[in-house]
């Protein structure tokens, strides 16, 4: 949530200014001095009441503009971002913001003050009451008491947001495009600064999911041993069986010469074959000298009961639909 504080003294260009950031940014304007204006338009209480204090150039009570402000944040819940135009003007006025803001889970992202002297100030205002009407501008002592006002009372909330790190001075004189410009540039700053804090608070997350998965790392050692044991001994097996093979194939060629075939022989035939081959396997283990065939020793692995199971159904389907066949054929 990007909330703004755009700051600076009267006729600094604040509400200029904050119409042209609503338009960019789509946040909720709330300007102390329009509420108040509306409300003397109206002719309420709080109207007649602020009226000969804002004629005076004077600053209207805390209390009553932060329960302005209290009513208004309430009737925008759904807003993206809020830009305090004029507001808070006092010390008080800003820890009451602070809080409210604090309620609503919120706060402000930054103070963006523009800085215009006294003589810039009392020029524009003096020429903005030509056809303003409004009362506050038409006189120049007026103005000079409204400009006190603010280097006595609403300058130090400078210090109050730079000790929090929210304050960013812009230079207010030039055009208002030159201006505003110098404002986007600010807050494509605080954006970037605002989507790094929620990067390190999404990486301190992360550290709890790094954890989560060193706890499931612990159980892991065991199951990585046992399926590399099993690929341990499905990988001697073949190699075993490769092993049987070349020594069948050497029988084979030895008794060629020979009329009758030795009993040798016929078992490495078998074996080839791949016909009663643990029969085969066993009986030519024997015969083979042992200084030729050196058996390896098996990795003992206790293998799933379900493997178990699969391998059986696959001997029983294949058996009768074997003897289906020959039957057809008589
Ligand atoms: P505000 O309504 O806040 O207005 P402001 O200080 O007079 O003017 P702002 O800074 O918004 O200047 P603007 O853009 O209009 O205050 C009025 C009174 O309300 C206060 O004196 C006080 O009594 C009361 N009040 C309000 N909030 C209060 C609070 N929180 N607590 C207590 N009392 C409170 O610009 C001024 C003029 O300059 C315009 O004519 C504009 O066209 C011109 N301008 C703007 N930018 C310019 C630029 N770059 N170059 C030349 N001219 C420019």
């Amino acid at each position: 949530m990007l909330n703004l504080v755009l700051f600076g003294p009267p006729g600094a260009g604040k509400g200029t200014q904050s119409e042209n950031i609503i338009n960019k940014y789509g946040l909720v304007h709330l300007s102390t001095g329009d509420i108040l204006r509306s409300e003397i338009a109206r002719g309420t209480d709080l109207g007649r009441k602020a009226k000969s204090i804002m004629d005076r150039g004077d600053l209207v009570s805390d209390d009553i503009v932060i329960g302005m402000i209290d009513s208004k944040l309430d009737s925008n819940p759904n807003a993206k971002g809020f830009i305090f135009d004029g507001f808070p003007r006092t010390t008080g006025q800003a820890i009451a913001l602070d809080d409210l803001l604090q309620k609503k889970g919120t706060g402000i992202s930054a103070m963006i003050a523009l800085e215009v002297t006294d003589e810039e100030l009392t020029s524009r205002l003096l020429k903005r009451g030509e056809s303003s009407g409004r009362e506050d501008d038409k006189n120049e002592s007026i103005i000079r008491n409204r400009i006190n006002e603010y280097n006595l009372k609403t300058s130090p909330l400078k210090n109050y947001y730079s000790e929090q790190g929210k304050f960013h001075s812009i230079h207010g004189i030039g055009s208002v495009e030159q201006i505003f410009k110098a404002i986007t540039d600010r807050i494509v700053f605080l954006n970037a600064e605002m989507d790094l804090t929620a990067l390190e608070t999404d990486i301190e997350h992360l550290d709890l999911t790094i954890q989560d998965f060193e706890v499931a790392n612990d159980i892991a050692p065991e199951l990585l041993l046992e399926i590399d044991a099993i690929k341990r001994a499905e990988a001697e097996e073949a190699e075993e069986e490769k092993e049987n093979k070349k020594i069948a194939r050497k029988a084979l060629a030895k008794s060629s010469s020979n009329k009758k075939p030795a009993k040798k022989t016929v078992v490495a035939k078998k074996l080839l074959k791949g016909s009663a081959k643990k029969t085969a396997k066993r009986s030519l283990k024997k015969m083979v000298k042992a200084k030729t065939v050196k058996p390896k020793k098996k990795a003992v692995v206790k293998k799933s009961p379900a493997k178990k199971i699969v391998k059986k159904k696959v001997q029983v389907k294949k058996k009768p639909a074997k003897k289906a066949k020959g039957k057809k054929k008589k």
